[in-house]
């Protein structure tokens, strides 16, 4: 851990602010000097990050090269670019100079160059040839379609084809996925609003109580920890009564499919073997729950029964009435709720470093369905109480967007 000054000048306001560690504080301490004392921590899950901070040139800009590496399946890359731009959102202030990022945790040669040819220049030019190249862009356009991974798109960017339309033009065979993700291409790029998720949550409280009075739905993912749009909604149900959750999805699903809500749907069983123990542990990170991948049909017109959500739709054959929406549900039996709710809510990034945290600082492997202190299965029922476990602050969702 860390401990930064960040001081300003008050009375040059403009003037760079400067970061310094507490040793250093002394000897450079002047009167009328603002000081803010801050904490940077080098685990995110030990930050503080909100959806909206002081940094979103610099975050942009990292985050198009970790998504590059990650398209190119250089996972470590990805890893390390994001961990850089998830530092920086955590910070109380705009960095100006990148003199002010000494001793910070996080920042590694590569992203600390980028950052500073931004501050410098006002863009990046690894980041400038990275958006304008062929590859970037075609990989992009591929893995937008829903069922397509970067190893496909890989594979079909090598061959020539660049954009869906080229997919269609090409004459390969498409999975059941695929061909969904290419018919609803423009739709599913677009962001789902707050109203679309609140409009989709109704409908699905419906069909969860309907098959199961007593079931909890709860919406997980990014608009849980406060965002305004989002590639897909999440959520999480769960019984009261263990055991009671089983079998829930097929219902679901089939309550769904009768009104006519789903365009397409894939329903992967649970792989969980619950013993006395508590759960089975997790060969990997890879959940076991009941999870079902959708696409939805949302009414956008007054006349649906759900919410107005107040958006046209414009297709080949005009105006619709309807958008589809990609939406995930899971179930979760409800001695494994908190975790389920801790591993879905994320983000990526804050997930990922809240499991390494557990190993390396803990010896404490966590998952989304339990934590376990070498042999020890250990019980939570709130995330709270998870936190407590690995010897963390709390940090609520809406601080989770690493
Ligand atoms: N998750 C994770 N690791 C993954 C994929 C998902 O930990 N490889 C968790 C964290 C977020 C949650 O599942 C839902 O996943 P997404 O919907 O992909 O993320 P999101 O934060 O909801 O993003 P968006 O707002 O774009 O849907
Ligand atoms: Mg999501």
């Amino acid at each position: 851990l860390l401990d930064i000054v960040w001081y300003t000048e008050s009375m040059h306001a403009g003037i760079p602010v400067i970061i310094l560690d507490r040793h250093r504080l002394q000897e450079r301490e002047k009167p009328g000097l603002e000081l803010t004392v801050v904490s940077v921590p080098s685990y995110a899950c030990q930050r503080h990050t909100p959806l909206l901070h002081h940094n979103t040139i610099l975050t942009d800009a990292l985050s198009i090269l970790a998504e590059n590496a990650e398209l190119s399946e250089n996972e470590g890359r990805g890893v390390a670019f994001r961990r850089a731009a998830a530092l920086l959102k955590s910070l109380p202030q705009e960095v100006r100079g990148a003199e002010q990022l000494r001793g910070l945790p996080c920042l590694g040669e590569h992203s600390l160059r980028v950052i500073k040819e931004v501050l410098e220049d006002g863009v990046s030019h690894e980041v400038e040839t990275t958006t304008h190249s062929e590859q970037f862009k075609a990989m992009k356009a591929l893995t937008g379609i829903f069922g397509v991974g970067a190893k496909t798109a890989d594979r079909w960017f090598r061959e020539g084809i660049h954009t869906p339309s080229n997919l269609q033009r090409s004459g390969h065979t498409l999975n059941r996925a695929q061909r969904a993700g290419v018919c609803y291409y423009d739709e599913l790029n677009l962001p789902v609003t707050k109203p679309e998720a609140v409009a989709i949550g109704q409908i699905v409280e419906r069909a969860v109580h309907a098959v199961l009075p007593g079931a909890e739905m709860t919406l997980i993912g990014g608009f849980r920890r406060g965002k305004q749009t989002g590639h897909d909604v999440d959520f999480l149900i769960t019984h009261p009564d263990e055991g009671r959750e089983e079998g829930l999805m097929p219902k679901v699903v089939s309550w769904l499919e009768a009104q006519g809500f789903l365009l397409y749907q894939k329903t992967t069983g649970n792989s969980y073997l619950e013993s006395k123990e508590g759960p089975a542990r997790p060969a990997s990170n890879m959940d076991r729950f009941e999870r079902c991948f959708s696409i939805f049909r949302l009414s956008t017109d007054n006349e649906g029964r759900e919410i107005q959500t107040g958006r046209e739709i414009q297709t080949g054959e005009g105006p619709r009435s309807w958008r589809a929406v990609r939406v995930d549900l899971v179930v979760s039996p409800y001695s494994q709720f908190a975790f389920a709710l801790l591993g879905w809510t994320g983000s990526k990034l804050f997930e990922r470093e809240l499991r390494r945290w557990a190993i390396h600082e803990k010896a404490m492997t966590l998952s989304s369905h339990a934590l376990y202190d070498r042999k020890r299965y250990l019980r939570a029922s709130s995330e709270e109480e998870i936190f407590a476990h690995l010897g963390l602050e709390y940090i609520p969702p809406c601080d989770r967007n690493a």
